[in-house]
């Protein structure tokens, strides 16, 4: 038998609650508690709460007889005044009458097992209500209203169809059927490969998308690089200052642009021979930063040659393979050129923080990828299990198309085929196993 669950489903502050419970013992809770029988169904009725004798509060609710409502089951909503006792007295009364406290996620767990949304919609809206700003919203989006879900749905019955048609063949005893050619075979697997790599591609930018760009600012020590953070955050986040290792410590700050979250790190600047052990730590935490870093900021002085240490760095930098932009700072003093000015592949762009010259291009510098990413089709995937899910797939189109070329026999081709179409099949869920769908769901807010 099924249980009542029930949860606060709306955050802390504000004037109203919403508290959720969904199963099958709601209806008979709700007639309890509000001494009323009749319930015109999705409507909200003004209605008084009762804690036994006494009224507990006079609040709107909602009632979504089965299966129309979001778990697919019985649903009621009490929006009660935020009081915290009310909330916490609410919950007691429902749990009094036979509901438990839901789980995280419960909500969507129980809307997902009956059938109300697959898996990438599911954690689209998971997704959705974490996300912090426009790009990471616009991301979750597209999961939840099954855009991602139709994609990965078409790939998926284009691997059904030919598998089905391999295994007629292969039942084909007295081979009376035409054989399929290996063209053919090889043709559709393709066009569905194509479309598995793109989608595996999107999880580079996807991932910056939803989790913010890490940028970690790093160069020698006095070239502008908290003066850097300063100017891009719009305040003074970081102490500046004339003398030559001033930062120690790394500070980080968060920022947005063009609704992007960038998470950028000022460090303390790299030289060859630190001044104590405090310094020496702060040069090693530079480090650990760039390491961790999606792109680095290498800060220059403008007015001064490039020195052996700054050279070193540079090599460092191109040594992680990371993107890199060069911020050639201090350009409203006379110029002494560096020498990296045509360092192929790598962005150089003049600055001043002084004057505020050239911080917004460094800024659509910054965002380039992911503002690109957002006028292609819009399709992304940023969870590191769909990406998984897609390589394992990719993986099995790869060797069924090797074994193909090799005349291995249908038999064999056809497992991996199988073995692909199960990994696109547990990317929405369908033959995921309990344990994991308990995992992912765990991982969704508290009412949700
Ligand atoms: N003229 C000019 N001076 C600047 C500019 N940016 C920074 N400075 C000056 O350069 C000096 C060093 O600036 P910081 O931002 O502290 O440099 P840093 O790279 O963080 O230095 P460390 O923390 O010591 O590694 C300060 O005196 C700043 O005022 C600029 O664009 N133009
Ligand atoms: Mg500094």
């Amino acid at each position: 038998m099924q249980t009542t669950i029930c949860a606060l489903a709306t955050g802390m502050g504000g004037a109203v609650a919403v508290v959720r419970t969904s199963g099958p013992a709601v209806l008979r809770i709700l007639n309890a508690l509000t001494r009323r029988q009749n319930w015109e169904p999705r409507k909200q009725i003004f209605c008084t709460i009762y804690d036994g004798e006494s009224v507990l509060d006079k609040a709107l609710v909602s009632y979504f007889p089965n299966p129309h409502s979001f778990t697919g089951e019985d649903v009621a909503e009490f929006a009660v005044h935020a009081s915290p006792y009310i909330k916490g007295r609410l919950l007691e009364l429902l749990c009094a009458a036979g509901a438990v406290p839901a789980k995280r996620g419960e909500f969507s767990q129980r809307a997902f097992l009956n059938g109300k949304m697959d898996l990438l919609e599911a954690q689209g809206l998971c997704d959705l209500i974490a996300a912090g700003n426009k790009a990471s919203h616009r991301l979750a989006m597209a999961g939840l209203d099954g855009a991602l879900s139709a994609r990965v749905g078409e790939m998926r019955t284009k691997l059904t169809e030919l598998l089905a048609q391999i295994e007629v063949r292969l039942d084909d005893v007295d081979e009376e059927m035409t054989p399929l050619s290996d063209e053919f075979i090889r043709t559709e697997i393709n066009s569905v490969l194509v479309h598995i790599k793109a989608l595996a591609n999107t999880f580079s930018v996807g991932r910056l998308i939803k989790d913010g760009l890490r940028a970690a600012i790093v160069g020698a020590p006095n070239g502008g690089k908290s003066s850097l953070l300063n100017a891009l955050v719009g305040f003074d986040r970081a102490i500046v200052a004339d003398a030559c290792g001033t930062t120690r410590d790394t500070v980080e700050e968060t920022l947005e642009i063009n609704g992007q979250k960038i998470i950028l790190t000022d460090t303390a600047g790299i030289r060859e021979h630190a001044l104590d052990p405090a310094e020496q730590e702060g040069m090693r935490r530079s480090a650990r930063a760039m390491q961790s870093a999606d792109i680095i900021l290498f800060v220059l002085d403008a007015s001064r040659a490039l020195t052996d240490e700054e050279r070193t760095l540079w090599d460092e930098i191109r040594r992680t393979g990371k993107r890199a932009l060069i911020v050639l700072n201090k350009t409203d003093l006379p110029y002494q050129p560096c020498g990296l000015e045509q360092a192929e592949q790598y962005a150089v762009l003049p600055v001043s923080c002084k004057t505020g010259s050239g911080i917004d291009a460094l800024k659509k510098a910054i965002v380039r990828d992911t503002d690109e990413a957002h006028t292609a089709d819009g399709l992304m995937i940023s969870n590191l299990r769909h990406y998984e899910s897609l390589l394992r797939a990719q993986t099995e189109l790869e060797s069924a198309l090797l074994r193909l070329s090799a005349n291995a026999g249908g038999e064999i081709y056809a497992e991996h085929l199988r073995g692909a179409l199960n990994h696109l099949k547990d990317l929405i869920g369908e033959v995921t196993p309990d344990d994991v769908l308990g995992v992912i769901f765990s991982k969704f807010c508290m009412g949700k």
